[in-house]
């Protein structure tokens, strides 16, 4: 957490893109030089789908943490917290698993990017699986902050199955190890843990980004936000978000959205065309027959 860049807003001309707009993203984004997008993604794509995020005032989870009574609210994503108590995660967890949400347009939209050939790659914050239930395949996402998708023991290691835990958290029961009475919990990141070893073994591949678009995230938890550090200079890099984050508007080619992303990324399918608003909606629609499932039912191994 904290490391925030103060950001001095760029007021000088572009290098790469005709201007700092949203038709011109997408006149880049059509152009033979902008081959590799990378996305990052954080809690604010995923608030239209009814998963609050963290920070926005009256709604994000740390404002309504007052009745798990905590000593501060990131303690309920902390391990040494969590191995005193562990009942407030899982409470949230109760509120945050997946199999209850649909992905939202703003998921769909990365979709889309991929089956252009232009996605290379998907970061996000989230735990809530919603890239995957969109249809990205693994190999063009890193859950960065782990997910629900798999559970482990938090002293031993040992493997607990999904579906019992599943069923614990929304009974409200906390879940002990088989092998060693250790508490339970689904492999997503604390704070003071490491991030998974794919986080650190493709963050190399921003060097070759041509396009960076980062929505819906404060920016504000490290080392994620770095990220937006690795693109090369002359990578024009978009916000799309409710308000400023990090450093996003300090350099010449980078692009400030403000708004839901979901309206956004559909103002930007307008520009790019037609073609590319039908898909966008028939990749939404597809997602419809997905919601509900967890990983396994979706792929026949067991039924909710
Ligand atoms: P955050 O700090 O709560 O910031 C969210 C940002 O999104 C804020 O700047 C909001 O203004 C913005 N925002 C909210 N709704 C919208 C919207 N519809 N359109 C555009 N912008 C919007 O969340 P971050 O992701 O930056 O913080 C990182 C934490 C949040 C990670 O550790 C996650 O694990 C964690 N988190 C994840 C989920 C999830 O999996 N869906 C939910 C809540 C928190």
């Amino acid at each position: 957490m904290g490391n925030e860049l103060s950001a001095v807003p760029y007021e000088g001309p572009t290098d790469i893109l005709e201007g700092r707009d949203i038709a011109s993203v997408a006149k880049y984004m059509k152009s033979d030089s902008c081959k590799n997008v990378f996305v990052m993604n954080g809690a604010g794509v995923s608030t239209s789908a009814g998963i609050p995020d963290f920070r926005s005032p009256k709604t994000g989870l740390y404002h309504n943490l007052e009745r798990l009574n905590l000593p501060y609210p990131e303690a309920v994503f902390e391990i040494n917290f969590f191995r005193e108590n562990p009942v407030p995660f899982y409470t949230l967890a109760r509120e945050l698993m997946p199999g209850k949400y649909r992905p939202t347009p703003t998921h769909s939209f990365v979709k889309l990017l991929h089956n252009r050939g232009l996605l290379r790659m998907c970061y996000t914050q989230n735990i809530d699986t919603l890239e995957r239930l969109a249809g990205l395949p693994d190999e063009a996402v890193v859950e960065a902050h782990g997910s629900f998708a798999n559970q482990h023991c938090v002293e031993c290691g040992s493997w607990y199955d999904e579906h019992k835990l599943r069923d614990q958290i929304s009974r409200g029961e906390v879940a002990y190890c088989y092998e060693c009475g250790g508490l339970v919990k689904p492999d997503i990141v604390f704070f003071g843990e490491s991030l998974p070893a794919r986080f650190h073994k493709t963050i190399g591949l921003l060097r070759s980004a041509d396009l960076l678009i980062i929505m819906g995230t404060s920016l504000k938890v490290h080392p994620f936000a770095t990220l937006t550090q690795l693109v090369p200079e002359s990578c024009p890099r978009v916000l799309i978000n409710m308000d400023p984050a990090g450093d996003i508007g300090t350099r010449p080619d980078d692009v400030v959205l403000l708004g839901k992303t979901d309206d956004v990324v559909r103002d930007l399918c307008k520009e790019l065309g037609e073609d590319w608003v039908d898909e966008l909606d028939a990749l939404w629609d597809e997602t419809e027959k997905r919601e509900g499932a967890c990983s396994r039912c979706r792929e026949g191994e067991g039924s909710d």
